[in-house]
C-alpha cells in the first residue's frame, strides 16, 4: 500500500504517460486499498466516483477498522444509471462532487498475476422506511466489479443479459452486514454483459492493470438514499470455486447436483441462533450499578427466568446527575449482530410512585463512547431485540471486539419523578446465519428455482477453469 502510494507520487512528479509504466506486483494477501490516505476527504485512496445521481462519496469513519469508503445514491426517480460507482484509474470521473481532483486518475499500474481474484468488504445501508415519498426504502442493489487494462480491455462480473442468457446474473447484492465479498478473476466476463463492456479486446492483461471499478446498479424496486460502504481491496489467492461447488473440490458434478436438488425451492431465510450472555442463576455475573439516585440494587429472585438484576432509583433525590446506571463486564459482542433482554420498570411498594415516561436506554460502551437505543418499558417483562445495526450511531465490528466494550443499562433523571426499580435478566446475543442452500442461489434472488438450474446446467460438469467453465459459474 505505502510502496503503491510512493509510486503514483512520483508518476506525478515526473509526468510521465501513465501506461509507460509496467504494473507494480501485488503478493497475495496485501491490502492494495484500504482507504486509509486521506488527503482529501472526498477522495479516499485517490477513488473518486461516476455517474450521474451519487448524492455523495468519501471516507468512511464507519468501516470496521475505522477507514473505508462510501458511496450514495438517490434512488427516486429512476434510480443510479448505468455505470455509477466509484473506481480508481485513467477513466473520466464524471461529476466529482468535491472538485478536489481534476477528471481523470493516474494508472493504478498493478500486477495482480500472483493471486486468483480479489476481496472486499462490502455493506449497505439501506433507507429508513417511511422517508416520502415512498412509503419503504427497497433492497436491491447490486454490485459489480470491473478491471480494465492499457489496450481497453474490460472485464466485468457478469450481469443481466438480455438476450443469449437472461437468467445469468452475478452480480452481488450486499447486505446490511458486512460480508466479505469474492471477484474471481476467472468470473469476470469481458464478452457477455454488453450494457457494461464496451469496446474490449478480449483478455485482461493482469499484469497491468490500469483501472479499477466498483459498479452499483439498483435492482427493480430500489428506493431512496441508499449508502454501500466498502473497504480493504485485498489481493486474494484462494483456488477458484465455482458457485455451485457446494463440497468445494473445485468442481461442479452430480455429488453437487444431488445437493442442488435437495435445496431446489429451499428456504433461504437466514437463521439467528442465541447465545446466552447473562441469567444471573449463580450472582451478579460481573454486573455492577452506578448512578446516583440508586437507593438498592443486585440480584433479584423474581427474574424473568429464574434469578435477575434490579436496581431502584428515587427520582425525587435532587441531583444533576444519572439516575440508574448498570454495566456488565467487558465483553466480546463481535459475533453477534444484536443482542436479546428481558427488562421491566416497576413501582416500589411503600414508595412515592413513579412519574415520567419508563424510557430506558441500551448502551454499549467503550469508556466515553457510547452506541445508544432508546427503549420503553412496561410494568411487565417484556424481551427487547436491538439490532446494533440500528443503534446510533451503529457500532462498527471493531467496537463489538473492542476489549474494553461493556453493556450498559441507562435510566436518564430527565422529566421523572418518584421511585422505579428497573429489573432485568436474560442477556442474549443473536447472530445471523446464512441458510447452508443460500450457495445455490445462482442469481442471489432468495429462491432455487428453474433460473438457477439453467445456470447450474451451464455450469455442470466443466472439465476445468478455463475449457468448459465460465466466467458465470464463479
Ligand atoms: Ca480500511
Ligand atoms: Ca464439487
Ligand atoms: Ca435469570
Ligand atoms: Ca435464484
Amino acid at each position: 500500500m505505502k510502496a503503491m502510494c510512493k509510486i503514483a507520487a512520483i508518476t506525478l512528479v515526473a509526468g510521465w504517460a501513465a501506461t509507460a509504466q509496467a504494473g507494480v506486483p501485488v503478493v497475495p494477501g496485501e491490502i492494495i486499498y484500504d482507504f486509509t490516505t486521506n488527503g482529501y476527504v472526498c477522495d479516499p485512496d485517490d477513488w473518486n466516483f461516476f455517474g450521474p445521481i451519487v448524492t455523495d462519496f468519501g471516507w468512511d469513519d464507519t468501516a470496521e477498522d475505522g477507514s473505508g469508503a462510501f458511496i450514495a445514491g438517490d434512488w427516486i426517480g429512476g434510480g443510479w444509471g448505468m455505470g455509477s460507482g466509484v473506481g480508481i484509474g485513467p477513466f473520466a470521473p464524471g461529476q466529482p462532487l468535491c472538485g478536489s481532483e481534476a477528471p481523470g486518475r493516474d494508472d493504478i499500474d498493478l500486477d495482480v498475476t500472483q493471486g486468483t481474484g480479489l476481496s472486499m468488504r462490502l455493506r449497505l445501508e439501506l433507507p429508513p422506511g417511511d422517508l416520502p415519498p415512498f412509503t419503504q426504502g427497497t433492497p436491491g442493489a447490486r454490485v459489480q466489479f470491473q478491471l480494465m487494462d492499457p489496450d481497453g480491455t474490460v472485464a466485468v462480473l457478469p450481469g443481466l443479459m438480455s438476450a443469449t442468457r437472461p437468467y445469468v446474473n452475478r452480480m452481488y447484492p450486499p447486505s446490511e452486514d458486512w460480508q466479505t465479498f469474492t471477484f474471481f478473476f476467472a468470473g469476470l466476463d469481458s464478452d457477455f454483459d454488453d450494457a457494461a463492456v464496451a469496446g474490449s479486446v478480449p483478455g485482461i492483461d493482469l499484469t497491468d492493470l490500469e483501472a479499477m471499478q466498483l459498479i452499483v446498479r439498483p435492482g427493480p424496486d430500489s428506493q431512496n438514499v441508499n449508502v454501500l460502504h466498502f473497504d480493504e481491496i485485498t489481493l486474494i489467492n484462494e483456488p477458484l470455486r465455482p458457485w455451485a461447488d457446494d463440497d468445494a473440490d473445485g468442481d461442479v458434478d452430480l455429488a453437487d447436483f444431488a445437493v442442488f436438488q435437495a435445496c431446489f425451492g429451499a428456504d433461504l431465510t437466514p437463521t439467528h441462533p442465541e447465545v446466552l450472555l447473562f441469567d444471573f442463576e449463580d450472582g451478579d455475573q460481573g454486573w455492577a450499578s452506578f448512578g446516583a439516585y440508586g437507593t438498592d440494587s443486585g440480584l433479584l429472585v423474581n427474574g424473568s427466568v429464574g434469578q435477575g438484576r434490579y436496581h431502584v432509583a428515587d427520582f425525587d433525590i435532587n441531583t444533576n446527575a444519572f439516575g440508574i446506571v448498570d454495566v456488565s463486564p467487558t465483553i466480546d459482542l463481535s459475533a453477534f449482530t444484536g443482542l436479546k433482554f428481558d427488562a421491566r420498570m416497576v413501582d416500589v411498594a411503600g414508595q412515592t410512585p413513579f412519574g415520567g415516561p419508563r424510557e430506558f436506554n441500551l448502551v454499549l460502551g467503550i469508556g466515553e463512547t457510547e452506541f445508544v437505543q432508546i427503549l420503553t418499558a412496561t410494568t411487565d417483562y417484556q424481551t427487547f431485540e436491538v439490532a446494533f445495526a440500528d443503534m446510533t450511531p451503529p457500532p462498527a465490528p471493531f467496537h463489538l471486539a473492542d476489549p474494553a466494550l461493556e453493556i450498559r443499562l441507562v435510566v436518564l433523571a430527565d422529566g421523572k419523578s418518584g421511585v422505579v426499580e428497573l429489573d432485568y435478566d436474560e442477556f442474549v446475543g443473536v447472530e445471523t446465519v446464512e441458510a447452508p442452500c443460500k450457495r445455490m442461489d445462482a442469481n442471489y434472488d432468495e429462491a432455487i428455482d428453474d433460473v438457477d438450474f439453467l445456470n447450474f446446467a451451464d455450469c455442470l460438469l466443466g472439465p476445468g477453469v478455463t475449457d468448459g467453465f465460465y466466467s458465470w459459474c464463479y
